[in-house]
This record gives structure tokens, C-alpha cells and sequence, in this order.
């Protein structure tokens, strides 16, 4: 009986903050917003900026990669033939390779090591993923926890989008696009033949009237957690094209950040409803004066590429073919070799060169408003990176980790908490120095075995401030480290030329 509470006993260790308890400013953490998607203005500029749908830059430097893993769909849209892709981001009559949420992740993982422009990775079919939650939120899962520095982004219909919001905040997913073609449930009844709806099938105008209204409290959900709303229209001429405009007036007041009218595709081959009825599609310039009009309430994504379900690459490219998950290797490799080589690239790509030619500190800063150095080490879920050099600093990336940390009152057994903090180390790779304003000392003790340095000294400073100021107090480290990847890319090619 002793020896069973003893063993409960050393199971289970006050939590970080407990341990922390000195400092009376992480009391006033409140955790629960904390857990909430950043959208603060230079939280929501990191959020796009190395996003290539959400950015117009960004789409000549970043690449997405979209995981098949939702084969299902809750409604039937007329511009749309079950047989292939989701058409509400694919272009119809494209059929895509289905995979399970394991081989999603090894595909991801070969794609991100041979493409180091890869930034984001979305789920959009080849039906909707939200019809589909287990597969998705699974593959979401293991994204997440294996690849912290990539974006996650799913496209929906929006029918059971409210129901899961929670489950997409808690899972870092920052970008989510709902299609919603109309607001008036008489047109709805046109675009839409049925939709299934908590186990009944419903169709016209009450489909039409249930559907919206599932959507519009779906987007109103994902703004009050800042996560970032895109919205795709499909123009359909004589349907919807004169509604686009007030639909994107109601856009703005639910604070979606991207309107993306796309045009209707509906080629009798790809034997959709609007296809077989010979329903025309828009003439570019009709496109055009409808963008404009919806353009004078929310920005306008005009790059889309209406890309397949299983897409790869930049956006006007699809390496889709190279990527065939027979011929990828059944056995993971180590993916923080992968990151850290991306990180560079990365790197080299926002400076324009500068980090290849200079001296230059790879920087993690603990922050929750993406504007101060305003967390614990330990409350962290995110780390944003910056590349700093002599005299110039960019914004990166993040580093998406489960805190090491629970930050309540809670005990949290040692399992949990070397678990965190093991995979919270591992996804600092090839990061030079880490900013936060306070650390406990098993954390700062695991990153110095790491060679990660920990500053606390700019606690509570604006990062921008800090990180002008720290390349001249951390210059000796930026040299050494500089000059210890030299010899190793110098190795590298000596060993080439001895092959
Ligand atoms: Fe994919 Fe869509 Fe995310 Fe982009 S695509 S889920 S937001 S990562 Fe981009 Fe492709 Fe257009 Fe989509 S170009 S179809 S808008
Ligand atoms: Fe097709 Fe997508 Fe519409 Fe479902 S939501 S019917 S998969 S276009």
C-alpha cells in the first residue's frame, strides 16, 4: 500500500509552474486565450507570409502539398461529379490517389526533404475533409506532431465546420478556407442538389437554408479563435454572379480575410449536373467586374489554380506524378535533418542571399501577441524563428510544439513532461539562441546539451527591438556556427568529388 502511493508520489511532479511560482507575472497568464490562434496584426502578417495561397509574394516562394485523405462528401453540388476531386478547390474531372493518414505523413515527409520551399500543408478532398474527421483529424495529428515547422491548412464546405473548430485550433491549424457560393437559400436550392445533415437528406431551399446557416456560424467560430478564413465562391453566371458582390459585403462584416472567386468549370465530359445542362461558364471579363466589385470589401485572391486534391509544388506547378506513394520509402527518416536544411533555404530565400554570404543566429522567441517576448519557455506552443543578421532581421517561420508546460494547477506526470520537453528540443533544431522570459532548469539545461543558448535578459521586450540589439552581443557565436556549417557544406563537396 506504501509503496503503491510512493510510486503515485514519483509519478507525478509539480507542474513548470509551480516550479516558477517566484515569478508572480505567470499567474497572470491566462491560459485558455493564450491557446488561442494569434490575430494580433503582426501575428496575422506571419500568418500569411509564407503562405502561398493566402499571399500573393508568397506564391513565387512557397510551395503547399495537399494530402488525399477525405474521400467522402455531406452534400452534392451541381458542379460536381462524385467521381473525381472536390471541385470546390479542384478543378473538376481530376481524380486523385487516396492515401491513409500514415502514408500521408511519409509522403509528406519525402516531399518536404526534396522540396525546401514547402510551407504549408492542406487537406482539400478528394471530398470534404470535414465529412471525413477521423481520417483528417488523424492525418492533421500526425503532421503536427512530426513536422513543426509546417503550416496546416484544410478547404470545407463548411456543413459540420462549427463542430469542429475546437479540434483545428488545438491542432495549430491557422488557415481554413469554406466555400460559400451564396447567402440566399432560393439560389442555394440551384447550386446544390442535396446535403446530409445529422443523419437525414435534405434538399432545395431547406438545404439550401441549413447549409448557410451551418457556414456563416462556422466562419463566425474560426474569427473568434483568429483563425484566418479564406472564402472560395464558385461564379455560376445567371445564379449566383450578381449575389457575389453582397456576399462578400457579409464576408467583411464576419472578418474573412480572402475572397476567392473562382470561375464555374463545367465541361460536358466531366459529366457534372451543370455540365450535362449545358450551364455556361463565366467569360474571363464578367470574372474580372465581379472580383472588382467584391474587391471593395474583402482583398481578392487572384492566383488560385484551382489545384488537385493531391497537388505538390508551387502553384503553378504540379509534381503531383513525382510522388506516387508506391515509390516512396515505407520507412521514416529523420525529419530534423529535414527541417533544419529547409530552414536554410528558407532563410537564404527572405534574405535574398544574405544568410548564405554573412554570418548570421537562427532565433526561437517564446511569444503569444508575435509582437513582445511575452512567455515562459515552458508555456510555449508555438515558437516563432527569425533569421538575424548584422543588420537585419527576418521572420522565418514556427515551430509548432504541445508545451512543455500544462501552466495550471494540475500535476502533470514526469512521462508527460519529458515527452514534451524531449519533442520541444527536438523541434528547436538547428536553432542558434532562444528568447523567452523565463526557463526552468531542466529545459535550459536540455537545450545547452543541444548547444542552444537561452536569453532571458529581453524579457518582455518588443522582439523587433530585441533582435536589432542581440547579433552585436551574440556576433563571436554567429561566427563560429557560421563557420562550422562551411566546413561541413566544404566536406560535402569533397566527398562528391571523391565519388
Ligand atoms: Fe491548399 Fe487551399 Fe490551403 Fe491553399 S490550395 S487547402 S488554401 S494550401 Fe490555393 Fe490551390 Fe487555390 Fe486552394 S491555389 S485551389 S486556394
Ligand atoms: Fe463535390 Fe466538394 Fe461539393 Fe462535395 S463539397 S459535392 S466533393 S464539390
Amino acid at each position: 500500500m506504501d509503496n503503491n502511493s510512493d510510486t503515485t508520489k514519483a509519478a507525478t511532479r509539480p507542474s513548470c509552474k509551480s516550479k516558477c511560482e517566484s515569478d508572480t507575472l505567470t499567474s497572470n497568464i491566462n491560459l485558455s486565450k493564450e491557446r488561442r490562434a494569434d490575430a494580433t496584426p503582426a501575428g496575422v502578417k506571419q500568418k500569411v507570409i509564407n503562405h502561398p495561397c493566402y499571399s500573393n509574394d508568397a506564391h513565387h516562394k512557397y510551395a503547399r502539398m495537399h494530402l488525399p485523405v477525405a474521400p467522402a462528401c455531406n452534400i452534392q453540388c451541381n458542379y460536381c461529379n462524385r467521381k473525381y476531386d472536390c471541385a470546390n478547390e479542384s478543378r473538376p474531372g481530376v481524380v486523385s490517389e487516396l492515401l491513409t493518414p500514415k502514408q500521408a505523413l511519409l509522403k509528406a515527409q519525402a516531399v518536404a526533404k526534396a522540396i525546401p520551399q514547402l510551407s504549408v500543408i492542406g487537406i482539400a478532398g478528394p471530398g470534404d475533409p470535414l465529412a471525413n474527421p477521423v481520417r483528417t483529424m488523424e492525418t492533421l495529428a500526425l503532421i503536427r506532431a512530426a513536422m513543426p515547422d509546417i503550416k496546416l491548412c484544410i478547404s470545407t464546405n463548411g456543413l459540420t465546420l462549427v463542430d469542429h473548430v475546437d479540434e483545428l485550433l488545438k491542432l495549430g491549424v491557422d488557415h481554413v478556407t469554406v466555400t460559400i457560393n451564396t447567402l440566399d437559400e432560393v439560389i442555394a436550392a440551384q447550386i446544390y442538389k442535396w446535403i446530409y445533415f445529422e443523419g437525414r437528406r435534405y434538399e432545395g431551399v431547406e438545404a439550401g437554408r441549413i447549409l448557410i446557416q451551418r457556414q456563416m456560424e462556422g466562419i463566425a467560430a474560426l474569427a473568434k479563435e483568429g483563425i484566418l478564413t479564406k472564402v472560395n465562391s464558385v461564379m455560376i453566371p445567371g445564379i449566383n454572379d450578381g449575389h457575389l458582390p453582397e456576399l462578400s459585403r457579409e464576408l467583411r462584416r464576419n472578418k474573412v480575410f480572402l475572397h476567392n472567386i473562382m470561375p464555374l468549370i463545367s465541361k460536358p465530359e466531366h459529366g457534372t449536373f451543370f455540365g450535362l445542362v449545358g450551364q455556361r461558364e463565366p467569360l474571363t471579363t464578367e470574372l474580372d467586374e465581379v472580383r472588382e466589385l467584391a474587391g471593395g470589401n474583402v482583398s481578392q485572391m487572384k492566383h488560385c489554380q484551382q489545384c488537385r486534391a493531391d497537388a505538390v509544388g508551387m502553384l503553378e506547378e504540379d509534381r503531383s506524378a513525382e510522388f506516387s506513394i508506391e515509390d516512396i520509402n515505407p520507412e521514416p527518416e529523420d525529419y530534423t535533418q529535414t527541417m533544419a536544411g529547409r530552414c536554410r533555404f528558407q532563410s537564404a530565400v527572405i534574405s535574398k542571399g544574405v544568410s548564405e554570404t554573412e554570418a548570421s543566429l537562427v532565433v526561437a522567441v517564446a511569444t503569444k501577441n508575435s509582437e513582445q517576448i511575452d512567455l515562459h519557455f515552458g508555456h510555449a506552443d508555438c515558437f516563432k524563428l527569425y533569421l538575424v543578421t548584422k543588420n537585419q532581421h527576418h521572420f522565418i517561420g514556427e515551430r509548432r510544439i504541445t508545451r512543455y508546460c500544462s501552466g495550471d494547477n494540475h500535476e502533470q506526470s514526469i512521462e508527460t513532461n519529458e515527452t514534451n520537453l524531449q519533442t520541444t528540443i527536438k523541434a528547436l533544431h538547428g536553432v542558434d539562441l532562444v528568447l523567452c522570459c523565463r526557463i526552468g532548469t531542466p529545459p535550459s539545461e536540455a537545450l545547452a546539451q543541444e548547444n542552444i543558448r537561452v536569453v532571458i535578459d529581453y524579457a518582455y521586450h518588443a522582439i523587433d527591438v530585441s533582435l536589432a540589439d542581440i547579433y552585436s552581443r551574440y556576433a563571436p557565436l554567429a561566427h563560429s556556427k557560421w563557420q562550422a556549417r562551411q566546413k561541413v557544406e566544404q566536406q560535402k563537396v569533397e566527398q562528391r568529388e571523391v565519388i
